[in-house]
């Protein structure tokens, strides 16, 4: 018998630029328009997410540090209860601000762990192995930078003790319900009996405050959401004209779904490189979810993809919850 080989077309390895644009265009063309929330943090966007936090009306990232701040204490508890010795592996570890509390006092009663924390942006990571030897002392840490199920799978083999997984922030509200679900019991996959995860919701709250967390009346959160027009123009050749343009955001009580849009001011054409997209006069352009749960739709989260969950850390307003599940 002859075996004719077959040869395979190799799929081609995109750029980062050429992912992009392909992310943009598939949005720009669907029928209700849509770009990916993960295209807002390049530098510019990273410098507005950093003045979105400090803003008093973005509650989230106060009420997550007094948690930390708080109770680092209870936590380390929770996380050393059986006296099993474990790694913190932390997804997105951004500036590491809040999760710091916890790694001082793990070091401070001298319960042995390795940080590795992961994060998209190599900037970050570099400057973490500068700064955080020098304010936790002794820390021994790995950063890994690129996407997280990848690293979670360096950080895997690297590590051969029971892993604590951090996942801070409120971002899991930047999945809607269905892709939470898929991204937790992804996590689950990844992990052994045993292993634990701490991920922090804002929970539902009177609309007014939710509504307001993202409409500063400083406007800064307008402008994070019209930077990604305007790196869209930088990056991809682009013409957006964002005064054609209005921030939008929307709360829904019933279903917890806080979700910005751009409505178009005008009917109007913008141009990426040679392709047209036409907008229509009102024409809503969705640009990011920030879901909020009650804690039975919490828990029914943990349930669904596979987690038990131990512990619900609250901030004293009862605003924020961080939860530990374990597998
Ligand atoms: C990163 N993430 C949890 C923020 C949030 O609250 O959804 C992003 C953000 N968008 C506007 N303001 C903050």
């Amino acid at each position: 018998m002859t075996v004719i080989p077959i040869t395979l077309n190799p799929r081609p390895v995109l750029t980062a630029t050429e992912t992009f644009y392909n992310d943009v265009v598939r949005g720009l063309q669907a029928p209700q328009k849509y770009l990916d929330s993960k295209y807002f943090y390049d530098a510019k966007g990273d410098v507005l997410f950093q003045e979105i936090m400090q803003c008093h009306e973005y509650y989230l990232t106060g009420c997550e540090m007094e948690i930390f701040r708080t109770q680092s204490a209870k936590i380390a508890e929770a996380l050393y209860e059986l006296g099993e010795p474990f790694d913190i592996i932390e997804l997105g570890a951004g500036d590491a601000t809040k999760s710091i509390h916890l790694l001082k006092y793990l070091s401070d009663n001298d319960i042995p762990y390795t940080y590795y924390p992961i994060d998209i942006s190599e900037n970050v990571i570099s400057l973490l192995e500068k700064t955080l030897p020098q304010q936790v002392p002794g820390l021994k840490m790995h950063g890994l930078n690129g996407e997280y199920f990848d690293m979670l799978q360096v950080a895997g083999q690297l590590s051969n003790r029971k892993k604590v997984l951090l996942f801070m922030g409120a971002n899991i509200g930047n999945f809607n319900i269905p892709s939470a679900r898929k991204f937790c019991k992804d996590l689950r996959e990844m992990l052994l009996t045993g292993d634990m995860l701490l991920t922090g919701f804002d929970l539902k709250k009177h609309p007014q405050m939710i509504l307001s967390a993202y409409n500063d009346t400083a406007g800064i959160t307008r402008a994070f959401n019209f930077n990604l027009l305007e790196r869209i123009n930088r990056e991809l050749n682009a013409d957006f004209d964002i005064s054609r343009f209005e921030h939008f955001p929307t709360y829904d009580p019933g279903t917890g779904s806080c979700k910005s849009y751009l409505i178009s001011l005008e009917a109007h054409e913008v141009h990426i490189g040679d392709l047209t997209i036409m907008f229509s006069e009102h024409e809503a352009l969705y640009m990011e979810i920030s879901q909020k749960y009650s804690l039975s739709e919490i828990a029914q989260l943990a349930k669904l993809s596979g987690f038990e969950t131990t512990h619900n850390f609250f901030d004293s307003k009862g605003w924020f919850t961080d939860c530990l599940w374990e597998c």
